[in-house]
């Protein structure tokens, strides 16, 4: 859409790659801002040094991730962005519900940031919990690259999360390496367009090897944010217990041990972990086929006193999303309001070259192996989920030109990309999105909708969703189907897309519009 003809600088050579003279870029601090303060934020480039190698990234301030922005619910700052980068960029602000006019859209809620250039955004915190920032423009690029931060919104109400004594900030991201430099993007159009750009080097909180510390005793909460472009992170902690308390947007209805975490591209989760033992720990990715280390958590010293044991066993609920829930029933029988297929169209060279090459990978596969091909469109893919790519060849050389990602409006039998929603401030909108499996490359994609409002998860494939949070992206699955109620608050112009940013940039992406609240007469 608009993000293709976007300017850019570095032409025909591609973007810069050199290092010289750059700074090394650092580790995020957090900034804690009152009430009318001003941030200034400044994207440069920066030296990363990824294991043997070091690469040129694009930082916030010079570091990977950005500032972590503390602010308080209710509040409001002022960002001025300075675009020290190498090619347009705007500022989104993903997940809170604010001005319309502030969003970060190019050339629909505002002009592109050029090179040299500013724009002052204003940006509210309604809700509290964990959100994030980062550009929205060529993200399969400039996101890649280090360009991504979070905020973190405290509560008005002091008892709003359970105590814990320690936060770690932690993104979940990968960069693809060749060669020991990052792997080649387009100026003009972004590749990996079939399947996203999968990264081979992991990065946790910017760093390819962190480590965390704490103290033996303490209850820590991670607030975890996928970064990633594609990869889905399913998060595991052996020999500690994680209690879910939060979700994209604030507290879950329900406070819940879980075994592991699954994380869409966009997607946070706020978990606690109780340090009964001192000891190490490892922070895993754990996929159908294998795991990674994602973080060393060191823990020791004398245990804290008194005990955390009896606040982290015990469960609480969210009585805000208990009241959502007595109101459930209704929501789960109603007609949808709205129904958006998600589909894929290939370039006839580009599915048979794809086809060849899922021929050659089949053959080559042990037997160990052979029950997760089972699924007839969804190649590599377990329970709907392409966890790694597993045709990287083919999938570099597709491009926004050759692949063709769409929304289809299935309202009424409609056929056609959606280009008529409209909402009124106050709606409540049920949505059907439908990833259909009869389209060339079905595929997982993690559906985001802008900060017109906030919408809960009613069911996925019929079975109603057992702990609610209200969030801004939900994971649809190959072949799924995912109800959601969509809170609409905030009039303007905005977007709803696919946050695999070579999904998004190759047509899945589309604008509806929120008109202000009704207004009673007499
Ligand atoms: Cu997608």
């Amino acid at each position: 859409m608009q993000d293709r003809t976007s300017h850019v600088t570095g032409g025909e050579e591609g973007f810069p790659t050199d290092t010289d003279g750059l700074p090394a870029a650092g580790r995020a601090p957090v900034l804690e801002l009152a009430d009318g303060d001003v941030l200034d934020l400044r994207v440069s480039p920066v030296a990363k040094q990824l294991h043997d190698t070091s690469v040129r990234m694009l930082a916030y301030n010079e570091s990977i991730p950005g500032p972590t922005l503390k602010v308080h619910q209710g509040s409001e700052i002022v960002v001025k962005v300075v675009n020290g980068g190498d090619f347009d960029t705007t500022v989104h602000w993903h997940g809170l519900r604010l001005a319309n006019r502030y969003d970060g859209v190019p050339h629909v809620t505002q002009a592109p940031i050029p090179v040299g250039g500013e724009f002052t955004y204003r940006i509210q915190f309604p809700d509290p919990g964990l959100f994030w920032y980062h550009p929205h423009i060529r993200e399969d690029y400039a996101q890649e690259l280090g360009l991504y931060g979070n905020i973190l919104v405290l509560p008005h109400d002091g008892e709003y999360w359970p105590p814990a004594d320690r936060d770690f900030f932690l993104t979940l991201d990968d960069i693809l390496l060749v060669d020991g430099k990052v792997a080649p993007f387009s100026t003009t159009e972004t590749n990996y367009a079939a399947m996203g750009r999968f990264g081979n080097v992991l990065l946790i909180s910017g760093e390819p090897d962190l480590r965390l510390a704490a103290r033996t005793g303490e209850v820590v909460r991670l607030w975890l944010t996928n970064t990633a472009s594609t990869r889905i992170f399913n998060v595991r902690l052996p020999g500690a217990r994680m209690k879910l308390v939060g979700g994209d947007g604030g507290r879950v209805e329900h406070e819940e041990f879980v075994p592991e975490l699954l994380l869409a591209p966009s997607e946070r989760a706020v978990v606690d972990v109780l340090l009964a033992e001192p000891g190490e720990l490892q922070m895993e990715h754990r996929t159908p086929r294998r795991s990674y280390p994602l973080a060393t958590l060191t823990v020791g010293g004398e245990p804290v006193a008194p005990s955390r044991n009896a606040q982290f066993t015990d469960l609480r609920r969210a009585p805000e999303l208990g009241a959502e829930r007595q109101r459930l029933g209704a929501w789960l029988e109603a007609t949808p309001d709205k129904i958006l297929a998600l589909v894929a169209e290939m370039a006839d060279v580009i599915s048979g070259a794809e086809a060849m090459a899922h021929g050659a990978a089949h053959a080559s596969e042990d037997e160990g192996s052979d029950h997760e091909h089972e699924h007839e469109h969804g190649h590599g893919a377990v329970d709907g989920i392409e966890w790694e790519d597993d045709m990287p060849e083919v999938n570099r050389l597709t491009t926004s030109a050759t692949m063709s990602w769409r929304f289809v409006d299935r309202t009424f039998g409609a056929d056609s990309t959606p280009s008529d929603w409209r909402f009124t401030a106050g709606d409540r909108v049920k949505i059907r999105l439908v990833n259909e499996m009869e389209s060339d490359h079905p595929m997982h994609h993690p559906f985001h909708l802008h900060g017109a409002g906030r919408f809960l998860v009613l069911a996925r494939d019929g079975v109603t969703e057992s702990n609610l949070v209200w969030k801004d992206t939900v994971l649809i699955r190959t072949g799924q189907t995912v109800d959601i109620l969509f809170e609409v608050t905030n009039p303007g112009v905005w977007m709803a897309h696919c946050h695999i940013p070579e999904h998004m940039h190759s047509g899945m992406m589309f604008r509806f519009v929120v008109d202000g609240p009704h207004v009673a007469t007499a």
